[in-house]
């Protein structure tokens, strides 16, 4: 096949964005993501992988998406979705990592024209990719250096503007899979089909049934501030009196907001409310990330204890709700749960032992759990930080939108799972789908927060971030859950965790920060804090910590 690539055009734009050469960049837990100065060079070679992935897939629109989700604001990044909406390919992860770090303008062509030869891409194919970013102040800058990727290998583009990740990932799909727009931007229509989509799927799972009290949604002065407000008056447009949301931290002007004291991972991570919200008692509340692909609930107590709702019992929630409707329709559809090594041990428990659930386990990142709940007919799967979704097979659609004589009761149960299978962005976790979902099965079970969380006991838990000199030593087997190298440093770490009672701790190198992560837990809350920070302090000893020496 003759390579028609513009090799003078790709060197001409390429020259704007010169390698940095001290880098070495690699396609992480959820894309490339580094401090945002760093990253023109490869949102710029993200653009080409994407024009020879859409011409590798007949055409399809592959999507960009430039964030850094819940990162501080100096950070940016960039990753890549598939036509079906769902992550790249991994096979297409390395390629990214060798466009990134070809040193020079002629090793990066030779790589483009490697991964054309290796795919066998007919060059003379139309390349379609879409595209958009988050909030953040360095983000029309790479969306420039992104534009010149997409014109360097003769793409055509379609700049959605600023979206959540999750909005991305919808319309990706969208855009291969429904119906093409003729005429309008697609900026506006993205945003339209996705409201439409998930405001009428959420008035059907809500049914007849009484609202609940109105919730406090912290948006991390991220997109997901305009978008939810957009949503909830798409909702409120066909139900009025189901669902009332007051937004805070809602300030996507501002510098040094985004993610900062406030956002999911900060709440998970703190286990406090952020700033800007002094909850009353049983007072709702949810937590988005920058980008709102996450998501976490919380209140307090008569007694002012701060309550955490993580993934953990979002897929509880969301698992005990699907297998029940499934058992009242008669359906033969069977339900699997998809955790990490970030789990609460009691939430594993409660699934495997209450609800009989089978649980598997696989390392972070969504595109692990996202392929581990395919293998199932339903499959549930939700990070502890909140990031998940519910995935439905063909066989479970198919079934769950079958004709056949039934009882009321059945149908009922039937038009419940439907309305769920339209609710759920099943392209990737969704924050503010994921909201409409727990909401609407709280309505249908007329469930507190505090009844939803009696379901099972947390035991006490604590993550710890520890900055060293290089993450990379860090290698880990079993799902993240034991350490391989530094050599002799699990053992030391399995000594400390037999002094504690359930005592539980793995150490992880994050793959979108420049930390090393510690997780423990442990019976008692003191227990739990001593274990995280004698752990914590072995991996800085061990590794050359940087930065103070972790501490409670
Ligand atoms: C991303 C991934 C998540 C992962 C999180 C933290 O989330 O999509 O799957 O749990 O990073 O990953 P790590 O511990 O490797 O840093 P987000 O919301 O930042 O896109």
């Amino acid at each position: 096949m003759a390579q028609t690539i513009d090799c003078d055009k790709i060197k001409e734009l390429s020259a704007k964005y010169p390698k940095l050469k001290e880098i070495n960049y690699t396609y992480g837990t959820a894309g490339f993501r580094m401090k945002a100065e760093y990253l023109e060079s490869v949102i710029f070679r993200v653009g080409i992988l994407a024009g020879l992935r859409s011409r590798k897939l007949d055409s399809k629109f592959i999507g960009i998406m430039v964030t850094a989700s819940h990162n501080p604001e100096a950070d940016n990044g960039v990753k890549l979705v598939d036509p079906s909406g769902e992550m790249l390919e991994q096979q297409w992860e390395s390629y990214a990592t060798q466009l990134a770090n070809a040193q020079s303008d002629d090793e990066l062509i030779n790589v483009i024209k490697s991964v054309i030869s290796q795919n066998g891409i007919d060059e003379s194919k139309k390349a379609s990719v879409v595209y958009a970013r988050d909030t953040r102040p360095s983000g029309p800058k790479l969306i420039a250096a992104l534009e010149d990727g997409i014109k360097a290998i003769s793409a055509v583009g379609e700049n959605l503007g600023i979206k959540t990740t999750p909005q991305l990932h919808y319309f990706t799909y969208y855009l291969n899979y429904c119906e093409k727009p003729t005429e309008g931007s697609c900026d506006e229509l993205a945003d339209k089909v996705y409201y439409e989509k998930f405001s009428k799927a959420f008035q059907k799972a809500v049914g007849d049934n009484q609202r609940l009290s109105d919730i406090y949604v912290d948006a991390a002065n991220g997109v997901g501030a305009p978008k939810l407000k957009d949503l909830a008056q798409w909702i409120d447009k066909l139900n009025d009196n189901i669902f009332k949301v007051t937004i805070i931290n809602d300030d996507t002007d501002t510098r040094g907001k985004l993610n900062f004291q406030c956002g999911a991972d900060y709440v998970k991570t703190g286990q406090k409310p952020p700033l800007a919200l002094n909850l009353a008692c049983e007072q709702r509340a949810a937590s988005l990330d920058g980008d709102a692909d996450r998501i976490v609930f919380y209140y307090v107590d008569e007694d002012g204890t701060f309550r955490l709702l993580d993934g953990d019992k979002i897929a509880a929630l969301s698992a005990g709700f699907i297998i029940e409707l499934v058992k009242t329709a008669c359906l033969d559809i069977s339900v699997g749960v998809v955790q990490t090594a970030y789990a609460n041990g009691s939430s594993t428990a409660y699934l495997e032992r209450e609800l009989a659930f089978p649980v598997s386990c696989v390392p972070t990142g969504v595109k692990h759990l996202h392929h581990k709940a395919q293998e199932y007919d339903v499959g549930v799967y939700f990070e502890a930080n909140g990031h998940g979704t519910v995935l439905f097979s063909s066989k479970a659609l198919d079934k769950i939108n079958s004709d056949g004589s039934r009882t009321t009761e059945q149908e009922k149960a039937i038009k419940k799972l439907q309305a769920l299978t339209e609710l759920i962005n099943q392209t990737v976790g969704d924050a503010l789908s994921d909201l409409l979902l727990v909401e609407s099965i709280l309505i249908n079970r007329q469930w507190t927060f505090k009844k939803w969380n009696s379901v099972y006991t947390d035991k006490p838990n604590r993550l710890v971030k520890v900055v060293v000199a290089d993450r990379q030593i860090f290698k880990t087997t079993n799902a993240e859950r034991t350490l391989v190298e530094p050599n002799g440093l699990q053992e030391k770490i399995d000594k400390l965790v037999a002094q504690y009672k359930d005592g539980r701790s793995f150490v992880r190198p994050s793959g979108t920060e420049d930390v090393v992560r510690v997780y423990a837990e442990a019976s008692t809350r003191e227990d739990c804090d001593q274990l995280a920070f004698k752990v914590a302090g072995l991996v800085y000893d061990e590794a050359g910590g940087t930065g103070g020496r972790p501490s409670e």
